[in-house]
């Protein structure tokens, strides 16, 4: 999806809302052309010489081609600079339903409109600087928010928190470079006699010391992705059970045949205000057939990238190998032991190696009755948060992107002080500032390449 970085003078027209069964859709409309287009479209009811901005007219909508009329709708007109994009920004609210917003679509582009791109209504709005790259990901964000937290972090950010706050550093670390720079010109004054006494601690104090707290903060993420969490366990041992207990749905396809789950079933649930991302996986075992063995090949994989696994245990059975392969591989991650089938005559200790079960908590349940289920979250709870993450109120939840330009920030900022300490010419402190302020100005989009914008609203819906 190639970005010209300056804002195109032609309107865009997408559906909004998303499609299926809903009570109103709405389709909207940036650019120049977005009143002349309305006019042509739509009849309000009580006539009107001119539309004021920001007011909702009803009326009926025609397709002019045919002069036939299309639906009742509510439109408004919001004229710039008062608008997401800053251009002129023209919402039809319809009825639902694919074929008549499909219809309403193609008629504005039969009158001059373009079909906008996925974030495009987005990326008009940090192009024309009403918001910036920060703000534009946490639009992404409040979409996608899988629970209460993350929604409050993903608005906080469109609101500018945290640009506020990276800002604020990019400004004290230009105030810093600003008398390095005095040195460099004045070499003879106190400036450098400043920078060399003062520099190192500033840096320290006002740079350094808050990127660190920013990238530990990142770990808030999980408030807004939700947790990844794997549940492994041998094969039969009641893992599609257990998702479709927790979940309180026949999700997955439960049956006493063992190696019934081949792919990986996602699902997204929410524990104490702690939202997970669950994964029910195929069950280990040494097998012969191609598409289970695929299916196991998965399940290692994303036991490697989960945040969190449910090991499930087969009480009834005595514990086997392939129960200590899973222990085995979960070593140094996050992870519960869930003793399962507890309804059934116990058999788990006539098995070897038992005390590789202390390795992780536990809890026991039955997948089948419900008995323990209680127990069992609040113990996905205590492992989850007693794990090291952040859960104190911090406004700022940075992505990957965020963290590793903080991150090379930090590295410059930690070299400019090192070197005002070992006495280097000013020049290099500069340049070593200098990259600091970039690799800040990258996470608001003050230094942003085309690529990194295309990556950012690649991930947007349409009509976003
Ligand atoms: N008695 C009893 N049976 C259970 C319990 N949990 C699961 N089962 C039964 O065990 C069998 C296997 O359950 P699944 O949930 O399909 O097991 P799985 O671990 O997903 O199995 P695979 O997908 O084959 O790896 C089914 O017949 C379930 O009804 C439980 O707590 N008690
Ligand atoms: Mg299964």
């Amino acid at each position: 999806m190639p970005f010209d970085m300056l804002p195109d003078q032609d309107t865009i027209a997408a559906i909004a809302t998303p499609i299926g069964q809903a009570g109103i859709g709405i389709i909207r409309m940036s650019g120049a052309l977005c009143l002349a287009i309305a006019r042509k479209i739509f009849r309000p009811k009580n006539p009107v010489s001119v539309f004021k901005s920001h007011r909702l007219y009803l009326g009926q909508l025609y397709d002019p081609s045919s002069n036939e009329p299309i639906d009742e709708v509510l439109l408004t007109f919001m004229k710039a600079p008062r608008t997401y994009t800053r251009e002129d920004v023209v919402e039809i609210h319809s009825h639902s339903g694919y074929m008549l917003l499909s219809k309403i679509l193609d008629i504005l582009l039969s009158q001059g409109a373009r079909l906008a791109s996925p974030g495009e209504f987005t990326l008009r709005a940090f192009l024309s600087g009403r918001i910036d790259l920060t703000q534009a990901e946490a639009v992404v964000d409040l979409i996608n928010s899988r629970s209460e937290r993350g929604l409050f972090l993903a608005s906080q950010q469109v609101q500018g928190a945290f640009r506020d706050e990276i800002e604020g550093l990019r400004q004290k670390a230009i105030h810093i470079l600003a008398r390095a720079e005095a040195a460099i010109d004045f070499p003879e004054a106190e400036a450098d006699a400043g920078l060399r006494e003062q520099g190192p601690e500033e840096i320290g104090n006002d740079l350094v010391t808050p990127i660190q707290t920013l990238i530990a903060s990142s770990e808030g993420r999980i408030w807004v992705d939700g947790v990844c969490t794997v549940i492994a366990g041998r094969v039969n041992a009641g893992k599609s059970s257990l998702l479709n207990r927790l979940l309180n749905e026949q999700r997955a396809i439960v049956t006493p045949i063992p190696g019934t789950t081949r792919d990986v079933i996602e699902s997204s649930l929410i524990i104490d205000g702690i939202p997970l991302r669950l994964m029910d996986t195929a069950g280990f075992r040494s097998v012969s057939d191609e598409v289970e063995r695929l299916g196991i090949t998965l399940t290692r994989r994303k036991l490697n990238e989960a945040d969190f696994v449910l090991i499930v245990i087969d009480r009834s059975r005595p514990l086997g190998k392939d129960d200590l392969d899973i222990i085995h591989q979960c070593q140094g991650k996050s992870a519960l032991i869930v003793i399962n089938k507890i309804d059934l005559p116990a058999r788990l200790h006539e098995g070897a190696d038992v005390e590789a079960l202390s390795r992780f908590p536990s809890v026991e349940i039955s997948a089948l009755t419900g008995q323990g289920l209680d127990q069992l979250k609040s113990a996905i709870k205590d492992a989850i948060l007693g794990g090291g993450v952040d859960t104190t109120l911090s406004h700022a939840a940075p992505n990957a992107r965020h963290r590793h330009a903080l991150g090379r920030a930090l590295l410059f900022f930690k070299e400019a002080a090192l070197r005002i300490r070992e006495d280097a010419p000013v020049e290099i402190v500069a340049l070593e500032l200098t990259s600091g302020i970039e690799a800040l100005g990258e996470i608001t989009g003050e230094t942003s390449t085309e690529e990194v914008l295309d990556s950012i609203f690649s991930q947007f819906c349409l009509g976003k």
